[in-house]
Protein backbone atom coordinates (compact mmCIF):
# COMPACT_ATOMS: atom_id res chain seq x y z
CA UNK A 1 0.00 0.00 0.00
CA UNK A 2 2.98 2.41 0.85
CA UNK A 3 4.53 1.53 -2.52
CA UNK A 4 0.99 2.57 -4.55
CA UNK A 5 0.24 5.51 -2.15
CA UNK A 6 3.84 6.58 -3.40
CA UNK A 7 3.21 6.12 -7.06
CA UNK A 8 -0.20 8.34 -6.26
CA UNK A 9 1.86 11.00 -5.09
CA UNK A 10 4.18 10.99 -7.58
CA UNK A 11 1.17 10.91 -10.22
CA UNK A 12 0.31 14.07 -8.86
CA UNK A 13 3.24 15.67 -8.17
CA UNK A 14 3.87 15.08 -11.88
CA UNK A 15 0.39 16.83 -12.68
CA UNK A 16 0.94 19.86 -10.63
CA UNK A 17 4.66 20.34 -12.22
CA UNK A 18 2.83 20.08 -16.12
CA UNK A 19 0.20 22.68 -14.13
CA UNK A 20 3.05 25.01 -12.74
CA UNK A 21 5.17 24.89 -16.12
CA UNK A 22 1.99 25.72 -18.17
CA UNK A 23 1.33 28.79 -15.71
CA UNK A 24 5.26 29.59 -16.18
CA UNK A 25 4.31 29.70 -19.97
CA UNK A 26 1.29 32.11 -19.57
CA UNK A 27 2.84 34.04 -17.32
CA UNK A 28 5.67 34.11 -19.77
CA UNK A 29 3.91 36.73 -22.19
CA UNK A 30 5.55 39.31 -20.03
CA UNK A 31 8.34 40.87 -18.43
CA UNK A 32 6.76 41.89 -14.86
CA UNK A 33 8.36 44.69 -14.11
CA UNK A 34 7.47 46.11 -10.10
CA UNK A 35 8.69 49.68 -10.31
CA UNK A 36 8.93 49.62 -6.06
CA UNK A 37 11.27 47.16 -5.09
CA UNK A 38 13.12 47.34 -8.56
CA UNK A 39 12.81 43.48 -9.04
CA UNK A 40 11.93 42.66 -12.54
CA UNK A 41 10.61 38.90 -13.56
CA UNK A 42 12.35 37.70 -16.34
CA UNK A 43 11.70 34.67 -18.71
CA UNK A 44 14.40 33.67 -20.82
CA UNK A 45 14.48 30.86 -23.38
CA UNK A 46 17.98 29.93 -25.17
CA UNK A 47 19.73 26.75 -26.63
CA UNK A 48 23.19 25.25 -24.92
CA UNK A 49 24.89 23.10 -27.70
CA UNK A 50 26.19 19.96 -25.99
CA UNK A 51 29.91 20.40 -27.89
CA UNK A 52 30.20 23.22 -26.15
CA UNK A 53 30.70 21.31 -22.52
CA UNK A 54 31.25 24.27 -20.32
CA UNK A 55 28.40 26.35 -21.11
CA UNK A 56 25.63 25.31 -19.19
CA UNK A 57 28.37 25.81 -15.89
CA UNK A 58 29.06 29.26 -17.66
CA UNK A 59 25.65 30.32 -18.01
CA UNK A 60 24.55 29.81 -14.36
CA UNK A 61 27.48 31.42 -13.21
CA UNK A 62 25.41 34.73 -15.36
CA UNK A 63 22.71 34.20 -13.48
CA UNK A 64 24.73 33.60 -10.28
CA UNK A 65 26.38 36.60 -10.97
CA UNK A 66 23.90 38.86 -11.37
CA UNK A 67 22.43 37.70 -8.14
CA UNK A 68 19.16 36.22 -10.14
CA UNK A 69 16.49 34.12 -8.54
CA UNK A 70 15.80 30.87 -10.40
CA UNK A 71 12.38 30.42 -9.61
CA UNK A 72 11.77 27.62 -12.48
CA UNK A 73 14.25 25.93 -14.83
CA UNK A 74 13.50 23.40 -17.54
CA UNK A 75 15.50 22.06 -20.31
CA UNK A 76 14.19 19.51 -22.96
CA UNK A 77 16.00 18.51 -25.85
CA UNK A 78 16.10 20.97 -29.06
CA UNK A 79 14.52 19.66 -32.25
CA UNK A 80 16.41 21.45 -34.45
CA UNK A 81 19.71 20.44 -33.03
CA UNK A 82 19.74 17.06 -31.61
CA UNK A 83 22.88 17.42 -29.31
CA UNK A 84 21.52 20.49 -27.98
CA UNK A 85 19.29 21.39 -24.74
CA UNK A 86 16.20 24.15 -24.58
CA UNK A 87 16.10 25.93 -21.33
CA UNK A 88 13.69 28.11 -19.71
CA UNK A 89 14.73 30.04 -16.73
CA UNK A 90 12.27 32.50 -14.93
CA UNK A 91 14.29 34.69 -12.42
CA UNK A 92 13.90 37.48 -10.13
CA UNK A 93 16.52 40.22 -11.14
CA UNK A 94 17.13 43.89 -9.79
CA UNK A 95 15.70 45.75 -13.27
CA UNK A 96 19.37 47.93 -13.31
CA UNK A 97 21.16 44.34 -14.34
CA UNK A 98 18.23 43.01 -16.84
CA UNK A 99 19.79 43.96 -20.13
CA UNK A 100 23.13 43.15 -18.80
CA UNK A 101 22.31 39.82 -17.54
CA UNK A 102 20.55 39.42 -21.56
CA UNK A 103 23.45 40.60 -23.31
CA UNK A 104 25.32 38.01 -20.85
CA UNK A 105 23.22 35.13 -21.85
CA UNK A 106 23.34 36.24 -25.78
CA UNK A 107 27.43 35.70 -25.43
CA UNK A 108 27.03 31.76 -24.25
CA UNK A 109 23.53 30.53 -25.62
CA UNK A 110 22.16 31.07 -28.93
CA UNK A 111 18.48 31.50 -30.20
CA UNK A 112 17.98 33.73 -26.64
CA UNK A 113 14.48 35.23 -26.54
CA UNK A 114 13.15 36.98 -23.87
CA UNK A 115 9.33 36.30 -24.60
CA UNK A 116 8.94 39.99 -25.08
CA UNK A 117 12.09 42.50 -25.96
CA UNK A 118 12.70 44.69 -23.10
CA UNK A 119 10.67 47.79 -23.70
CA UNK A 120 12.20 49.63 -20.99
CA UNK A 121 15.81 50.06 -19.57
CA UNK A 122 16.20 50.70 -16.51
CA UNK A 123 18.22 53.80 -15.65
CA UNK A 124 19.11 55.87 -12.53
CA UNK A 125 16.68 58.34 -11.35
CA UNK A 126 19.04 59.91 -8.69
CA UNK A 127 22.45 60.28 -8.05
CA UNK A 128 22.69 57.77 -5.29
CA UNK A 129 21.09 55.02 -8.17
CA UNK A 130 24.68 55.29 -9.51
CA UNK A 131 25.41 52.97 -7.11
CA UNK A 132 24.02 50.55 -9.39
CA UNK A 133 26.08 51.37 -12.53
CA UNK A 134 28.80 49.69 -12.57
CA UNK A 135 28.78 46.78 -14.89
CA UNK A 136 32.10 46.52 -16.42
CA UNK A 137 33.25 45.03 -20.18
CA UNK A 138 35.98 42.55 -19.67
CA UNK A 139 37.74 43.54 -22.89
CA UNK A 140 41.08 45.01 -21.92
CA UNK A 141 40.95 43.53 -18.76
CA UNK A 142 44.42 42.54 -17.61
CA UNK A 143 43.71 39.06 -16.07
CA UNK A 144 41.90 38.45 -19.43
CA UNK A 145 43.33 39.75 -22.35
CA UNK A 146 47.00 38.05 -23.37
CA UNK A 147 47.76 41.21 -25.01
CA UNK A 148 47.40 43.68 -21.86
CA UNK A 149 51.03 44.88 -20.55
CA UNK A 150 50.29 43.43 -17.08
CA UNK A 151 48.67 39.83 -18.44
CA UNK A 152 52.04 38.33 -17.67
CA UNK A 153 52.78 40.11 -14.29
CA UNK A 154 51.08 38.44 -11.17
CA UNK A 155 51.82 41.90 -8.80
CA UNK A 156 50.56 44.33 -11.00
CA UNK A 157 46.91 42.30 -11.45
CA UNK A 158 47.22 42.01 -7.67
CA UNK A 159 47.72 45.42 -6.97
CA UNK A 160 45.06 46.67 -9.77
CA UNK A 161 42.69 43.72 -8.14
CA UNK A 162 42.94 45.70 -4.42
CA UNK A 163 42.59 49.48 -6.08
CA UNK A 164 39.48 47.99 -8.12
CA UNK A 165 38.23 46.99 -4.92
CA UNK A 166 37.85 50.71 -3.28
CA UNK A 167 35.62 50.93 -6.62
CA UNK A 168 33.53 47.90 -5.71
CA UNK A 169 32.92 49.22 -2.19
CA UNK A 170 32.38 53.07 -2.78
CA UNK A 171 28.80 54.44 -2.64
CA UNK A 172 27.91 57.81 -3.32
CA UNK A 173 28.24 60.21 -0.62
CA UNK A 174 31.67 58.69 0.76
CA UNK A 175 34.73 60.19 0.71
CA UNK A 176 36.80 58.86 -1.86
CA UNK A 177 39.68 56.37 -0.14
CA UNK A 178 43.50 57.74 -1.16
CA UNK A 179 45.63 55.50 -2.73
CA UNK A 180 49.11 55.32 -1.78
CA UNK A 181 50.95 55.12 -4.76
CA UNK A 182 54.30 53.39 -5.22
CA UNK A 183 57.77 54.75 -6.13
CA UNK A 184 56.91 52.51 -9.67
CA UNK A 185 53.56 54.21 -10.40
CA UNK A 186 54.45 57.52 -9.79
CA UNK A 187 57.44 56.93 -12.26
CA UNK A 188 55.29 56.15 -14.42
CA UNK A 189 52.92 59.34 -13.90
CA UNK A 190 56.02 61.47 -14.44
CA UNK A 191 57.07 59.87 -17.74
CA UNK A 192 53.81 60.84 -19.03
CA UNK A 193 53.20 63.79 -17.53
CA UNK A 194 56.78 65.46 -18.99
CA UNK A 195 56.37 63.85 -22.09
CA UNK A 196 52.64 65.84 -22.61
CA UNK A 197 53.39 68.54 -20.87
CA UNK A 198 55.36 70.00 -23.60
CA UNK A 199 53.53 69.24 -26.19
CA UNK A 200 50.16 70.83 -24.84
CA UNK A 201 51.25 74.11 -25.84
CA UNK A 202 51.43 73.66 -29.26
CA UNK A 203 48.59 70.76 -29.03
CA UNK A 204 45.58 70.98 -26.84
CA UNK A 205 42.76 73.44 -26.57
CA UNK A 206 42.74 76.88 -24.38
CA UNK A 207 40.12 75.51 -22.24
CA UNK A 208 42.62 72.54 -21.94
CA UNK A 209 45.11 74.63 -21.35
CA UNK A 210 43.58 76.91 -18.54
CA UNK A 211 42.44 74.05 -16.59
CA UNK A 212 45.33 72.26 -16.39
CA UNK A 213 47.31 75.68 -14.81
CA UNK A 214 44.49 75.74 -12.38
CA UNK A 215 45.09 72.16 -11.34
CA UNK A 216 48.86 72.29 -11.39
CA UNK A 217 48.19 76.39 -9.07
CA UNK A 218 45.34 74.68 -6.92
CA UNK A 219 44.59 71.11 -7.16
CA UNK A 220 48.79 69.74 -7.13
CA UNK A 221 48.72 68.30 -10.64
CA UNK A 222 52.62 67.95 -10.91
CA UNK A 223 55.30 65.06 -12.38
CA UNK A 224 55.56 64.25 -8.99
CA UNK A 225 53.08 62.43 -7.67
CA UNK A 226 49.29 61.06 -8.78
CA UNK A 227 46.65 63.39 -7.73
CA UNK A 228 43.92 62.02 -5.65
CA UNK A 229 40.39 61.43 -7.00
CA UNK A 230 38.89 62.81 -3.74
CA UNK A 231 40.91 66.35 -4.06
CA UNK A 232 40.21 66.50 -7.90
CA UNK A 233 36.65 65.61 -7.66
CA UNK A 234 36.52 68.23 -5.01
CA UNK A 235 37.80 70.87 -7.48
CA UNK A 236 35.97 70.34 -10.47
CA UNK A 237 32.89 70.53 -8.42
CA UNK A 238 33.72 73.66 -7.29
CA UNK A 239 34.36 74.58 -11.52
CA UNK A 240 31.27 72.72 -13.01
CA UNK A 241 29.37 70.77 -10.44
CA UNK A 242 30.71 67.30 -11.66
CA UNK A 243 32.04 64.84 -9.27
CA UNK A 244 34.48 61.82 -9.52
CA UNK A 245 34.07 58.44 -8.45
CA UNK A 246 35.93 55.76 -8.51
CA UNK A 247 35.23 52.62 -10.78
CA UNK A 248 37.64 49.56 -11.00
CA UNK A 249 37.87 49.58 -15.51
CA UNK A 250 36.28 49.74 -18.73
CA UNK A 251 32.48 50.55 -17.97
CA UNK A 252 29.32 49.66 -19.90
CA UNK A 253 28.46 52.02 -22.52
CA UNK A 254 24.95 52.81 -20.68
CA UNK A 255 26.01 52.78 -16.80
CA UNK A 256 28.82 55.23 -18.56
CA UNK A 257 26.36 57.34 -20.18
CA UNK A 258 23.89 57.28 -17.28
CA UNK A 259 26.62 58.89 -14.80
CA UNK A 260 27.30 61.48 -16.83
CA UNK A 261 23.63 62.76 -16.98
CA UNK A 262 23.91 63.60 -13.05
CA UNK A 263 27.16 65.26 -13.77
CA UNK A 264 29.09 62.30 -12.87
CA UNK A 265 32.48 60.93 -14.28
CA UNK A 266 33.40 57.55 -13.55
CA UNK A 267 37.20 57.01 -13.01
CA UNK A 268 39.57 54.63 -12.90
CA UNK A 269 42.35 54.86 -9.87
CA UNK A 270 44.59 52.26 -10.94
CA UNK A 271 47.74 53.27 -13.34
CA UNK A 272 48.99 51.38 -16.33
CA UNK A 273 51.73 48.86 -16.61
CA UNK A 274 54.78 50.07 -16.44
CA UNK A 275 56.33 48.25 -19.11
CA UNK A 276 53.92 51.10 -21.12
CA UNK A 277 54.02 54.43 -19.81
CA UNK A 278 52.97 55.68 -23.57
CA UNK A 279 50.10 53.52 -23.50
CA UNK A 280 47.17 51.62 -22.28
CA UNK A 281 44.79 49.47 -23.91
CA UNK A 282 41.69 50.06 -21.19
CA UNK A 283 41.28 53.43 -19.11
CA UNK A 284 43.86 54.34 -16.54
CA UNK A 285 44.54 57.35 -14.10
CA UNK A 286 46.55 59.10 -16.59
CA UNK A 287 43.61 59.31 -19.26
CA UNK A 288 41.41 60.27 -16.95
CA UNK A 289 43.38 62.83 -15.07
CA UNK A 290 45.17 64.28 -18.00
CA UNK A 291 42.61 63.88 -20.59
CA UNK A 292 39.32 64.10 -19.25
CA UNK A 293 39.41 65.88 -16.18
CA UNK A 294 40.60 69.19 -17.48
CA UNK A 295 37.60 69.80 -20.03
CA UNK A 296 35.38 68.52 -17.08
CA UNK A 297 36.21 72.09 -15.45
CA UNK A 298 34.66 73.70 -18.03
CA UNK A 299 31.43 74.68 -18.21
CA UNK A 300 30.11 74.61 -21.79
CA UNK A 301 32.15 70.97 -22.04
CA UNK A 302 30.44 70.34 -18.86
CA UNK A 303 26.97 70.40 -20.19
CA UNK A 304 27.78 69.32 -23.77
CA UNK A 305 28.51 65.97 -21.47
CA UNK A 306 25.55 66.05 -19.15
CA UNK A 307 23.63 66.17 -22.13
CA UNK A 308 25.14 63.39 -23.61
CA UNK A 309 24.31 61.49 -20.67
CA UNK A 310 21.13 62.71 -20.34
CA UNK A 311 20.18 61.32 -23.96
CA UNK A 312 21.23 58.39 -22.93
CA UNK A 313 18.83 56.72 -20.03
CA UNK A 314 16.50 54.72 -21.14
CA UNK A 315 17.68 54.98 -24.86
CA UNK A 316 17.12 51.76 -26.76
CA UNK A 317 20.68 49.80 -27.04
CA UNK A 318 21.07 51.21 -31.19
CA UNK A 319 20.52 54.40 -29.42
CA UNK A 320 23.44 53.51 -26.84
CA UNK A 321 25.95 52.77 -29.42
CA UNK A 322 25.23 55.95 -31.19
CA UNK A 323 25.67 58.11 -28.51
CA UNK A 324 28.60 56.35 -27.24
CA UNK A 325 30.22 56.69 -31.26
CA UNK A 326 29.18 60.23 -30.79
CA UNK A 327 30.98 60.46 -27.60
CA UNK A 328 34.17 58.49 -29.02
CA UNK A 329 34.37 61.07 -31.35
CA UNK A 330 33.90 64.19 -29.53
CA UNK A 331 34.62 63.44 -25.99
CA UNK A 332 37.66 61.12 -26.65
CA UNK A 333 38.96 62.08 -29.87
CA UNK A 334 37.67 65.34 -30.60
CA UNK A 335 39.08 68.33 -32.55
CA UNK A 336 38.27 72.03 -32.54
CA UNK A 337 39.28 75.61 -34.53
CA UNK A 338 41.06 77.95 -32.40
CA UNK A 339 42.16 80.94 -34.31
CA UNK A 340 42.13 79.51 -37.25
CA UNK A 341 44.08 76.65 -35.74
CA UNK A 342 43.16 73.36 -35.23
CA UNK A 343 43.18 71.92 -31.97
CA UNK A 344 42.58 68.89 -29.56
CA UNK A 345 40.09 68.61 -26.72
CA UNK A 346 39.32 65.00 -26.80
CA UNK A 347 40.50 63.18 -23.75
CA UNK A 348 41.73 60.06 -26.01
CA UNK A 349 44.27 62.42 -27.89
CA UNK A 350 45.48 64.25 -24.77
CA UNK A 351 46.28 61.18 -22.84
CA UNK A 352 48.21 59.82 -25.72
CA UNK A 353 51.80 61.21 -26.79
CA UNK A 354 52.14 59.35 -30.14
CA UNK A 355 48.05 60.23 -31.26
CA UNK A 356 48.07 63.45 -30.06
CA UNK A 357 51.05 64.27 -32.49
CA UNK A 358 49.66 62.15 -35.58
CA UNK A 359 45.76 63.59 -35.13
CA UNK A 360 46.95 67.02 -35.56
CA UNK A 361 49.58 65.67 -38.65
CA UNK A 362 48.97 65.99 -42.54
CA UNK A 363 48.06 61.81 -42.03
CA UNK A 364 44.83 61.54 -40.72
CA UNK A 365 41.57 62.72 -43.05
CA UNK A 366 39.65 65.40 -40.75
CA UNK A 367 35.62 66.17 -40.71
CA UNK A 368 33.57 69.03 -39.71
CA UNK A 369 31.57 67.75 -36.86
CA UNK A 370 28.05 66.78 -37.44
CA UNK A 371 26.61 64.64 -34.84
CA UNK A 372 24.69 62.78 -37.82
CA UNK A 373 27.68 61.44 -39.27
CA UNK A 374 29.83 61.26 -36.12
CA UNK A 375 27.23 59.14 -34.58
CA UNK A 376 27.32 56.45 -37.24
CA UNK A 377 31.24 56.53 -38.18
CA UNK A 378 32.89 52.99 -37.47
CA UNK A 379 35.87 53.62 -34.88
CA UNK A 380 39.22 51.93 -33.86
CA UNK A 381 40.16 51.31 -30.60
CA UNK A 382 43.27 49.16 -31.42
CA UNK A 383 45.33 51.75 -33.76
CA UNK A 384 45.04 55.48 -34.19
CA UNK A 385 41.63 57.05 -35.83
CA UNK A 386 41.94 57.42 -39.70
CA UNK A 387 39.31 59.77 -39.40
CA UNK A 388 38.62 62.85 -36.45
CA UNK A 389 35.91 65.60 -36.55
CA UNK A 390 36.17 69.40 -36.13
CA UNK A 391 33.59 71.45 -34.32
CA UNK A 392 33.74 75.46 -34.61
CA UNK A 393 33.60 74.96 -30.81
CA UNK A 394 32.08 74.00 -27.61
CA UNK A 395 29.23 76.00 -27.90
CA UNK A 396 28.68 75.34 -31.53
CA UNK A 397 29.21 71.09 -30.67
CA UNK A 398 26.60 71.87 -28.05
CA UNK A 399 23.69 73.28 -30.01
CA UNK A 400 24.49 70.70 -33.29
CA UNK A 401 24.03 68.13 -30.45
CA UNK A 402 20.86 69.76 -29.05
CA UNK A 403 19.41 69.43 -32.66
CA UNK A 404 20.56 65.88 -32.89
CA UNK A 405 18.84 64.96 -29.66
CA UNK A 406 15.71 66.48 -31.09
CA UNK A 407 15.52 63.02 -33.45
CA UNK A 408 16.00 60.64 -31.07
CA UNK A 409 12.65 58.68 -29.89
CA UNK A 410 12.15 58.02 -26.30
CA UNK A 411 8.42 57.24 -24.57
CA UNK A 412 9.32 59.79 -22.11
CA UNK A 413 11.77 62.27 -21.58
CA UNK A 414 13.69 63.45 -18.90
CA UNK A 415 14.68 66.75 -17.12
CA UNK A 416 17.65 67.21 -14.16
CA UNK A 417 16.90 68.46 -11.07
CA UNK A 418 19.95 70.46 -10.16
CA UNK A 419 18.92 70.85 -6.70
CA UNK A 420 18.19 67.46 -5.84
CA UNK A 421 20.51 65.89 -8.38
CA UNK A 422 17.92 63.53 -9.68
CA UNK A 423 15.99 63.02 -13.16
CA UNK A 424 12.65 63.80 -13.39
CA UNK A 425 10.59 61.71 -16.05
CA UNK A 426 7.74 63.04 -18.10
CA UNK A 427 5.55 60.83 -19.88
CA UNK A 428 4.94 61.88 -23.46
CA UNK A 429 1.57 62.12 -24.29
N1 LIG B 1 34.58 53.26 -18.70
N2 LIG B 1 35.95 53.53 -16.87
C1 LIG B 1 35.53 53.95 -18.07
N3 LIG B 1 36.12 55.04 -18.63
C2 LIG B 1 35.72 55.50 -19.84
O1 LIG B 1 36.27 56.52 -20.33
C3 LIG B 1 34.70 54.82 -20.52
C4 LIG B 1 34.13 53.68 -19.91
N4 LIG B 1 33.18 53.00 -20.54
C5 LIG B 1 32.65 53.40 -21.83
C6 LIG B 1 33.30 54.60 -22.38
N5 LIG B 1 34.24 55.21 -21.75
C7 LIG B 1 32.98 55.20 -23.72
O2 LIG B 1 33.88 54.74 -24.71
C8 LIG B 1 31.60 55.09 -24.32
O3 LIG B 1 31.32 53.76 -24.68
C9 LIG B 1 30.51 55.72 -23.55
FE1 LIG C 1 37.93 58.10 -21.69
Amino acid sequence: LGRRQSLIEDARKEREAAAAAADAAEASEQIVFEEDNGKALLNLFFTLRNSKTPALSRTLKVFETFEAKIQHLETRQCRKLKDSLEYFVRCEVHLSDVSTLISSIKRNAEDVKTTREVKFHWFPKKIADLDKCHHLVTKFDPDLDQDHPGFTDPAYRQRRKMIGDIAFRYRHGQLIPRVEYTEEEIGTWREVYSTLRDLYITHACSEYLESLCLLERYCGYSPDSIPQLEDVSCFIKERTGFLLRPVAGLLSARDFLASLAFRVFQCTQYIRHASSPMHSPEPDCVHELLGHVPMLADRTFAQFSQNLGLASLGASDEDIEKLSTLYWFTVEYGLCKQNGEVRAYGAGLLSSYGELVHSLSDEPETRQFEPEAAAVQPYQDQTYQPVYFVSESFSDAKEKFRGYMAGIKRPFSVKFDPYTSSVEVLDSP
